[in-house]
């Protein structure tokens, strides 16, 4: 059997066959976990050691009869978490990867998981034995509860439920929740020939190479984190160091610092981990850095921003770092993850447009004359499509193709596309099994999100459903929001988004502010100034409204993206955190 990277695996057979070979072959290190975020304190792993702890929760799982059930992951991102997922995986019952319930807005998320996925079984850290009945009051009474399994360390020295273990793998492999609203939790079902064919896809794009090192501290309950680093390292059978995102958000450095200890081939972050690092890591921190080792860094799941990755080259081109190995990509949990990439070796193709023409839909380059800074949008990039997909950029309302060149809904088509949402037969239908009007003889998955294809490439403008419709112009949030954030030092997170108003729909920005509420009472004039100037310059749009909240009022996805409806939706109903000298929460109203 052959089982080397980027190499079709002849009998697939599916991720847990595959470490159960891997398991079989000489000892080798599939997971390093630096326990405290460095190297000080790394716990090792061979895929023997995996596939011995996944044996140990299989056995349970199985003497409980849990074949085609479902099973939540409620541990730690750590070895453990690998460990339960293959061992759901050997028990044929299907993985719903979820974080523990701990924290108020973890427990209500969890809750909503829970309640939509209905699963037999919790699998949790025993540090929270004692704190399930409280968790179990927040379930509705119509809810069945489910049982847990509690582990540990010991737990996996313990000797096993003596049964058997059939390689049981089952469809559906796993359901992944996308990390929007609490309050509509969609399951995305994932079978194990999704899961492989996302790894042979990215592999694709990857190639083969021989010595590489993985690094990761992505959260495992998300598509990025878990098929895209856990699954394609066994995949490929090359070793991955972990660490947990706590320990990344606390110091960027660890990141950096365990792909220099580790001499790291590939990693991957969104847009914002690249910021992170460019401001959070001081001088002599940067010194202890080599970053020569990188030949593929992936930047994806929110927009890759230019400027983000000139100040990343600037602030880490001296310590080895070499934009090439920098790896745009796109793609989304309904279409298991990948959906495009740079080809591996290219340069990084980022387009100067007019910004314009792309409102109103239309790629063209901006003059060499464009002087206002507002006219020029630089789009990087997220390469080509997947190997064996296919991207049909849609007109969402005509839903006719538009051709190349011409902004459009993104559809996907290919074997990485998911069976649908669980217990949801009308957006499943609406979603995944799309029809153009012409109707090309395929389904395609509707991703939501705008974009355009040239000479091959796709190109990710923004989502259909955050566009800022005003005046017939259609504003793209982020755009407006990039602006927000450089107009002053003080202002951190923020919103664009729009309301209905006297003629027609208006601007709204609602911004983080890092200061004191006092501070803002002093300096607040002038910071409203300096943003309304800013936006009204570079988008021709004035904001009719600038509300400021503290550090962290702005609703995030657990993966870090802006929620634009939620926070337009607490803005309307004035429940959004401020912190504007207004005493009452009412819009502070430009003068
Ligand atoms: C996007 C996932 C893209 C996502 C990642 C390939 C160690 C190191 C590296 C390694 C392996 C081991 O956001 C992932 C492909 C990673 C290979 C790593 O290899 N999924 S989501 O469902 O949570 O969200 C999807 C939405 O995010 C936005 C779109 O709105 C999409 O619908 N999004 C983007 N927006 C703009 N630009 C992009 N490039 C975007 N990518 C995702």
């Amino acid at each position: 059997m052959d089982h080397i990277a980027g190499r079709a695996h002849p009998a697939s057979p599916g991720l847990p066959g595959i470490l159960q070979e891997r398991a079989a072959g000489p000892r080798r290190l599939a997971f390093r976990l630096l326990a405290d975020g460095t190297s000080d304190e790394a716990v090792d792993w061979t895929y023997h050691d995996v596939y011995e702890h996944a044996g140990r929760i299989a056995a349970d799982l199985l003497d409980r009869e849990l074949t085609g059930r479902r099973v939540v992951l409620a541990l730690d991102p750590g070895l453990h978490y690998v460990a339960a997922l293959f061992g759901i995986f050997r028990a044929g019952a299907t993985a719903v990867p979820s974080f523990p319930p701990t924290g108020k807005r973890a427990v209500a998320r969890f809750a909503s998981i829970v309640v939509d996925s209905a699963p037999d079984v919790i699998i949790a850290d025993r540090r929270l034995e004692g704190r399930v009945a409280q968790f179990a009051a927040e379930l509705p009474a119509t809810v069945r509860a489910p049982e847990w399994l509690f582990v540990d360390d010991a737990y996996f020295l313990g000797t096993a439920p003596g049964r058997e273990i059939p390689d049981a793998v089952s469809d559906p492999a796993l359901l992944q929740y996308t990390s929007g609203s609490t309050g509509d939790p969609k399951g995305i079902v994932l079978t194990h020939e999704n899961l492989v064919s996302n790894c042979r896809a990215l592999e694709h794009n990857m190639g083969y190479e021989a010595d590489r090192v993985g690094c990761t501290w992505l959260p495992p309950y998300h598509d990025m984190g878990l098929m895209g680093t856990i699954m394609l390292a066994v995949h490929g059978g090359w070793p991955l160091v972990l660490m947990s995102p706590a320990h990344f958000v606390q110091q960027p450095y660890r990141w950096l610092k365990a792909i220099t200890d580790h001499k790291v081939t590939i990693s991957v972050g969104p847009n914002f981990a690249f910021d992170m690092c460019t401001s959070g890591i001081t001088d002599e921190e940067l010194e202890t850095l080599d970053l020569s080792t990188l030949r593929q860094v992936f930047c994806g799941s929110e927009p890759v921003s230019r400027v983000t990755l000139d100040k990343f080259r600037e602030r880490f081109g001296p310590r080895g770092y070499d934009e090439t190995s920098l790896i745009p990509c796109y793609g989304l949990a309904e279409a298991t993850l990948y959906v495009s990439g740079k080809p591996t070796g290219t340069p990084l193709r980022t387009e100067r447009l007019d910004r314009e023409a792309l409102e109103n839909g239309i790629v063209r380059p901006a003059g060499d004359a464009t002087g206002e800074p507002g006219q020029v949008a630089h789009i990087v990039s997220c390469g080509t499509v997947a190997d064996g997909h296919d991207v049909t950029v849609v007109d969402p309302e005509t839903l006719l193709p538009v051709p190349a060149g011409r902004v459009g809904e993104i559809w996907v088509s290919g074997p990485n596309v998911a069976q649908g949402y669980l217990g949801r037969p009308d957006l499943t239908a609406a979603t995944f099994t799309a029809r153009t009007a012409g109707d090309d003889g395929r389904t395609h998955l509707r991703t939501g999100d705008l974009g355009f294809l040239l000479d091959g490439e796709l190109f990710v403008t923004g989502r259909l459903k955050d566009l800022v419709v005003i005046a017939g112009r259609n504003l793209y949030p982020q755009d407006i929001e990039l602006t927000v954030r450089q107009a002053h030092e003080q202002v951190r997170g923020c919103a664009a988004f729009s309301v209905p108003g006297e003629g027609g729909e208006q601007l709204v920005v609602a911004a983080e502010y890092r200061g004191t509420a006092r501070r803002l009472a002093a300096e607040g004039a002038a910071v409203l100034d300096a943003v309304i100037a800013a936006v009204t310059a570079e988008h021709g749009v004035r904001p009719a409204a600038v509300h400021f909240g503290p550090v962290g009022a702005i609703p995030m996805t657990t993966s870090g993206k802006v929620r634009r409806d939620a926070t337009r939706k607490a803005y309307l109903q004035g429940t959004l955190r401020t912190l504007s000298p207004v005493a009452d929460d009412t819009p502070q109203a430009v003068r």
